[in-house]
């Protein structure tokens, strides 16, 4: 697994068709091809010496990199810039794919979208993440054949699941794309994310109850949070599903956006975020972030306090500057 995350830089806009395999059997060959590739409309394909073919999709405005940044078992991760990018400009987007068990979250993807996200935490070109799945589910829970038949004992020794909150220690946004069902675990892998994005038919449930358990990973609590006490209750109790537009008037979800424009809204999202300074956008992740598990008076006071350590960055010079230029910044993320 290792090796394999190691492995040459990919050259590819992939699309969900195709299969992380196919991706390592070219990785080698594609890495010899040109270093970037721009995508001006249509479908390009992109010969590989194995004989194989990876599509590039249509995206106006978005120049995609040459370089995956790994090769996955169960996710596709891959780095998208906008045609004018400032440093740091970039999204990285990492699409859930497990299609034959809808995305259930068995350990070994957990495994690779943490280490994903760990990867785009550390590449400077990256200011934004986006998590997705697929048209029909962003990802159906936790694993339950791995689950069926764990003991007490072990779970707990092991501290089951406690790696998947890793995911919330990003200093980078991350926007969860949603479509399809986003059921347990998977609603509550969104929730993890900062910012959620409901496609048109997106699906979103508690129903461990139905399993005989309960949420383990912030269904309580996160959605508690985001949709108060009575809808969580209802979730939870009920194991019943609300769709995207019941999710958006709870106030689970930012916005609706019909669903196959959903990654590409996602996307550009990304762009709008990571143009701006990566200090100001980490302290106020971070500050928005204290509101949930702090009193007003302490939020208050680190929400001043990450304000005041601004005024030590040159972003704050160059945005205060431009502003009075009337001219665009240029943030260097510092
Ligand atoms: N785990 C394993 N396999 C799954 C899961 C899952 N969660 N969900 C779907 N699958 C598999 C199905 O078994 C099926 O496989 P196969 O084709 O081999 O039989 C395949 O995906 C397709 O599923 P369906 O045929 O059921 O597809 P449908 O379109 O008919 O139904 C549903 C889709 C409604 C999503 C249905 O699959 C379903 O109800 N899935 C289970 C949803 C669920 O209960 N999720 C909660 C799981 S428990 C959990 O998430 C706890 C998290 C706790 C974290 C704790 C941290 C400490």
């Amino acid at each position: 697994m290792f090796a394999v995350r190691q492995a040459a830089p990919l050259l590819a806009r992939t699309n969900a068709r195709i299969t992380p395999i196919a991706l390592k059997a070219c990785a080698a060959s594609i890495s010899a091809a040109a270093p970037t590739h721009r995508i001006d409309g249509g479908i390009t394909n992109l010969a590989c010496g194995n004989d194989c073919k990876i599509r590039t999709l249509s995206n106006h405005s978005i120049r995609t990199m040459a370089t995956l940044s790994a090769s996955y078992d169960h996710i596709l991760a891959e780095k998208r810039m906008p045609e004018t990018s400032a440093k740091g400009g970039g999204v990285g987007l990492i699409t859930l794919h497990r299609p034959k068990a809808l995305n259930a979250l068995c350990d070994a993807l957990f495994e690779d979208l943490i280490h994903a996200v760990n990867a785009f935490e550390e590449d400077e070109d990256v200011g934004c993440v986006v998590i997705t799945g697929s048209p029909k589910a962003f990802a159906a829970g936790a694993d339950i054949s791995e689950m069926s038949t764990q003991e007490f004992a072990n779970v707990y020794k092991k501290n089951m699941f406690t790696q998947w909150a890793d995911i919330t220690k990003a200093s980078k946004p991350i926007i969860a794309a949603v479509n399809g069902f986003a059921l347990g675990g998977g609603c509550e892998l969104a929730m993890m994310c900062d910012i959620i994005l409901a496609g048109s038919n997106a699906q979103f449930g508690q129903p461990e109850i139905n399993l005989g358990v309960i949420p383990g990973a912030g269904g309580t609590q996160r959605l508690i949070r985001a949709v108060g006490k009575s809808k969580a209750m209802e979730m939870v109790l009920t194991g019943n599903r609300i769709n995207a537009e019941e999710a958006f008037a709870a106030g689970l979800v930012a916005k609706v956006i019909d669903s196959d424009h959903l990654v590409e809204e996602a996307i550009k999202m990304g762009f709008t975020i990571a143009e701006k300074s990566g200090m100001a956008v980490r302290m106020a992740k971070e500050a928005v972030n204290v509101a949930e598990e702090t009193s007003l008076a302490e939020g208050l006071r680190f929400e001043r306090r990450m304000f005041h350590a601004l005024f030590a960055t040159k972003d704050q010079k160059e945005g205060m500057s431009a502003f009075l230029e009337k001219r665009k910044p240029e943030f260097t993320n510092e």
